[in-house]
């Protein structure tokens, strides 16, 4: 049977791109976001164009009880996932501290951190039986730095680099590899979310030099994963190279 990449935040971005990677390297594929739409519609154009097999899992990684359940009734040859991709995440709005929406703060950390855990759990239980597999997390510069204004999302990035490095530990003697893939700026739907729908002033944080696509981190967590079994890549950091640290971008005026 072909491999099985299970991938989350499927519907856009780094999420989408990495859908269509996997497929073309005839993964077949667990596809799991919130947009029942947008899912169905990107499943059946890589069935379509890849001839794979995908599995549509509509969930929203914060809500526990009900993803545990949408993963659990997947059907038992499914849950032989190779790779794991935990990449849903997002920003909410971008204040002081003082000034935060404290909703705002509970969406970051109950989506990039709760979210992850609880898909994390779910799926290393299934790859501990088969003593091998492969997760990624999407962390981000925002977990090796601190901007300003982006105090609860650094934080929750930070949080994913210091799950990334315990997951490798707790999971080592089972055999599954654990890597980080850290983007700077990435024109993907991010922003638009962050900006809570205001595309233009989405538009402007990318104008002016030449950002990541989604296709760029995409191609290397493909490096990442077509290592040799022996090899493991443990965290990989992906800038613009108009960009040098998480506020310094080089635009042209
Ligand atoms: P997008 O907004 O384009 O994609 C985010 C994806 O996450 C969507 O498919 C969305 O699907 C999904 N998602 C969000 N919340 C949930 C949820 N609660 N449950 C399930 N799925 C969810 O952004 P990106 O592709 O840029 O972001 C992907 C990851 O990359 C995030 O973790 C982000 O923090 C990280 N990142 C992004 C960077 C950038 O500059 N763009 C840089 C560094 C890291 P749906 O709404 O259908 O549920
Ligand atoms: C998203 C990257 O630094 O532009 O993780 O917020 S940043």
């Amino acid at each position: 049977m072909s491999k099985i990449a299970l991938i989350t935040g499927a519907t856009s971005g780094i999420g989408e791109a990495c859908a269509h990677t996997f497929a073309q390297q005839g993964y077949n594929l667990v596809l799991l976001a919130r947009r029942e739409d947008r899912l169905a519609k990107i499943a059946h154009h890589l069935e379509d164009k890849y001839a794979i097999t995908i599995k549509q899992v509509l969930a929203d990684v914060r809500d526990k009880d009900s993803l545990t359940a949408a993963l659990a009734i997947l059907p038992d040859e499914w849950k032989k996932v190779d790779v794991l991709v935990n990449n849903a995440g997002l920003s909410q709005g971008l204040d002081p501290i003082d000034k935060g929406d404290t909703n705002d703060w509970d969406t970051m950390i109950d989506t990039n951190v709760k979210g992850l855990l609880y898909v994390t759990k779910i799926v290393s239980n299934w790859m501990i039986p088969n003593q091998s597999g492969h997760i990624i997390n999407i962390g981000s510069i925002a977990g090796k730095e601190v901007y300003p204004n982006g105090n609860v999302y650094c934080a929750s990035k930070h949080a994913v680099d210091a799950l990334t490095k315990g997951m490798r530990i707790d999971l080592l003697a089972h055999g599954i590899k654990v890597t980080a893939i850290n983007p700077g700026m990435v024109e993907t739907e991010f922003s638009v979310v962050r900006f809570k729908g205001d595309e233009e002033r989405a538009k402007k944080v990318y104008e002016n030099f030449e950002p990541l696509i989604a296709d760029d981190i995409a191609d290397a967590i493909w490096y990442v994963v077509s290592r040799p079994k022996h090899v493991n890549i443990n965290d990989m950091l992906i800038m613009p190279t108009a960009q040098a640290t998480a506020t310094i971008v080089n635009k042209t005026p």
